[in-house]
């Protein structure tokens, strides 16, 4: 299995579905590295120490962090299950960006920014990576957010420590498609 397999595998069982792989995670969403390793082998899946180090390590977007012993592991953001992030609210630039597609936009200027089955609706820094976050799905439409007016109006946003930014929802009146 390469190494965006086992990313994905990762993916699903410390944001969604950790049951799946016979894991726990603490409340924020921690769970034991030799844990892991062992859902891993139960799945047949060969992953050891060094390549789950590996993945953590050149995962392109930083999903995943280990805790300063490396004896555990979690997702840094994206669940679908309940956990409490500890990430620390931070003043947002004027604008932030969302990639999304053509399809989705009539809903969104409708409603607004919504997290979906995630706890947050994701925000990037960069345009750049709002594309290739819109890209996943189709021919991006990037959105800028009024990010800073919005925060002015008492909503919080986070930052994880690999730069995405995180916030609860975004009403139309602060989204400009661009
Ligand atoms: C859209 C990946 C209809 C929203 C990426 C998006 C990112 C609405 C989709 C991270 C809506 C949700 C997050 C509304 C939002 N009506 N559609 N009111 N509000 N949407 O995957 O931002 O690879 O939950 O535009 O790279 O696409 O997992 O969010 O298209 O960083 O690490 O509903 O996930 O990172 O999709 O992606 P998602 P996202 P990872």
């Amino acid at each position: 299995m390469n190494d965006i397999r086992r990313s994905k595998r990762l993916s699903l069982w410390l944001r969604h579905d950790p049951g799946a792989g016979g894991l726990t995670l603490d409340g924020q969403g921690w769970t034991d590295v030799r844990a892991v390793l062992g859902a891993f082998a139960r799945a047949g899946v060969r992953c050891d120490r060094n390549d789950l180090m590996r993945l953590v390590e050149e995962c392109d977007k930083q999903r995943f962090e280990l805790s300063g012993d490396a004896a555990r592991i979690r997702a840094r953001q994206g669940h679908s299950v309940e956990v409490a992030l500890d990430w620390p609210r931070a003043d947002p630039p004027e604008l932030l960006w969302h990639g999304t597609v053509e399809r989705f936009l009539p809903m969104i200027l409708a409603e607004g920014l919504k997290p979906m089955r995630r706890h947050h609706v994701h925000l990037s820094g960069e345009r750049d990576t709002a594309t290739r976050v819109g890209q996943r799905r189709g021919t991006a439409v990037i959105l800028a957010v009024r990010a800073a007016a919005l925060a002015e109006t008492g909503r919080d946003f986070f930052v994880t420590s690999n730069g995405v930014w995180l916030t609860e929802q975004v009403p139309p009146a602060f989204l400009e498609p661009w």
